[in-house]
């Protein structure tokens, strides 16, 4: 061999043993960087909007515990619940499955059936297939049973049969009957000479109703939270009774947080997966006393104080076990916020300067981003390096980012694999996603959102929030225009022409039951 042959030879095979070298040195630190089986928490606000957390420039009212995960992890800005209403949106953080896909996934009744298919593909199920444990503590509302549920009885299929080892919830809302906690199944604390009866349509001979009693309601609801009372407070749906096992709604913060405590240190040893469903600031909103008058805002500001406190003090028992540097923790909400949601608690009188949605237009209910664009915070101590993403995120991600994370091979459907974004190493996100709102859907393309014509009101006057119903397309430009003032639909007609053909790609033609757009 020639002499520059053979140097060429020699310098090829260094080359290339110093580029596996390299490979190997990469691959381990990421395998150090990435502890392989964090204990991982969702915190899942009800009805909390963009605005209502300082981290996220709340003014009149300071949310120091969401702060500390906003500031010391990943706070998102363009990051979305799947849907401006709860159901939709729980089914799509679970299944991974846009909730325009399932025509049952609307707010449910409390006698409503599972929504999710047992043999459906789950978060907590795919992390089981892993060894971790699983729990639910909190808010439910994805149905229970096959239809007549007995609630004297184990009440199947419910959580447990999609994935959660364990279950604590209300079944529906805290505006709902059956106002009672179930745990894995069962009432918790039901007297069986008492049993419970549940009707959604009329109501139990000589039971007490909010419009027939005012004189025993401490909290007034509007005709259709004025159904069966439970502590003062009317709700929608009758119910009879199961008294021992009702809850006390002063208590219910407290309740969920201690269960949720009780939770991890009962499964420090394991991986653990937590879903703690906070109940607040959903209606009706009942602050513990300790937290009355906590904010300028009435009730409506006092228990986001309340739950940012519960907060804090989960993260509290996370450093006390020594877990907090190996839990990935996800904060986010169901839906928009709302002030007038069918009780006179004031939170439109005292709201002062408080904008619950931020710069965002809309709310709860809406395809306006404040129905869907929510507080998104991931947070892992020493392995999230704290930071601000614009990265487009949904919540229906969480799925395939986490199978990705944890090595499973799962069917992901709609969920993307951003696990690289949701721990902070890219910027890059999604390049499109369908939002939904009580059924009908919008389409954002990187900065831009379209949605498109739907019949109905423009603004809902009781609750006085836009629903985003127009005749015309609608078209905006978020990154210039997040508070979405300008159309421009007939401005940039290329724009809204690739966005229309790129989003019926993926919805098909019919883009809902109720409404049709005037699309063509
Ligand atoms: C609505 C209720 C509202 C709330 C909502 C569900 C009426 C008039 N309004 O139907 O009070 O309970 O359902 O909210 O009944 S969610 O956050 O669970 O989607
Ligand atoms: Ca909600």
């Amino acid at each position: 061999m020639k002499k520059a042959t053979c140097i060429f030879f020699i310098l090829l095979i260094a080359f290339a043993s110093c580029k596996k070298g390299n490979k190997l040195q990469k691959e381990q630190t990421n395998a150090q960087d990435i502890k392989k089986q964090p204990n991982i928490i969702f915190i899942y606000a009800d009805d909390l909007g963009y605005g209502d957390v300082s981290a996220y420039g709340a003014t009149e009212l300071s949310t120091p515990n969401i702060d500390k995960l906003a500031n010391g992890g990943l706070k998102f800005t363009n990051g979305y619940a799947s849907s401006a209403t709860c159901t939709p949106s729980r089914f799509a953080l679970l299944t991974g499955t846009y909730p325009w896909r399932n025509k049952d996934a609307k707010i449910l009744p409390g006698t409503a059936p599972l929504l999710i298919d047992t043999t459906q593909v789950t978060i907590p199920k795919m992390l089981k297939t892993k060894g971790y444990q699983t729990g639910i503590v909190g808010k439910w509302h994805l149905g229970l049973g096959t239809g007549n549920v007995n609630w004297n009885a184990r009440i199947s299929p419910g959580p447990n049969e999609v994935g959660f080892d364990y279950s604590y919830i209300m079944a529906a809302t805290q505006d709902r009957v059956p106002t009672v906690y179930i745990k894995n199944g069962y009432v918790d604390n039901l007297d069986p000479t008492d049993p419970i009866e549940i009707d959604y349509n009329k109501n139990f001979e000589g039971e007490p109703t909010g419009t027939d009693n005012p004189e025993l309601l401490k909290m007034v609801g509007d005709p259709q939270h004025s159904n069966s009372i439970n502590n003062g407070v009317p709700r929608i749906g009758y119910m009879k009774g199961g008294t021992s096992a009702k809850w006390i709604d002063e208590d219910m913060a407290d309740h969920f947080l201690a269960e949720a405590q009780n939770y991890i240190e009962q499964q420090k040893n394991n991986p653990f997966f937590l879903y703690y469903a906070l109940q607040q600031p959903h209606v009706p909103r009942t602050p513990n006393p300790r937290f009355v008058g906590s904010s300028s805002m009435g009730p409506r500001g006092d228990v986001i104080i309340e739950a940012d406190w519960c907060i804090g003090e989960l993260l509290k028992t996370l450093e006390e076990q020594g877990l907090l540097e190996n839990t990935l923790i996800v904060l986010s909400s169901d839906n928009g916020p709302v002030l007038n949601d069918g009780y006179a608690d004031e939170a439109v009188e005292t709201l002062g300067n408080h904008k619950p949605g931020g710069p965002l237009r809309g709310g709860k209910y809406s395809l306006l981003e404040a129905g869907t664009r929510v507080p998104f915070i991931t947070y892992w101590k020493g392995t999230i390096k704290p930071s601000v993403s614009e990265a487009l995120v949904s919540q229906v991600d969480l799925l395939a980012s986490l199978s990705s994370l944890l090595d499973t091979d799962v069917v992901k459907g709609d969920s993307q694999n951003l696990l690289s974004t949701f721990l902070g190493k890219t910027d890059k996100g999604r390049e499109n996603l369908i939002i939904e709102a009580t059924t009908r859907t919008a389409f954002r393309q990187g900065d831009w959102i379209l949605i498109p014509p739907y019949k109905g009101s423009v603004i809902n006057k009781i609750k006085n929030i836009e629903t985003g119903n127009s005749k015309e397309f609608q078209l905006y430009n978020l990154k210039e225009d997040i508070g979405q003032k300008n159309n421009l639909a007939k401005a940039k007609p290329e724009i809204l022409k690739e966005l229309i053909k790129n989003f019926e790609a993926i919805r098909g033609g019919s883009y809902s039951e109720i409404e049709q757009p005037v699309f063509k």
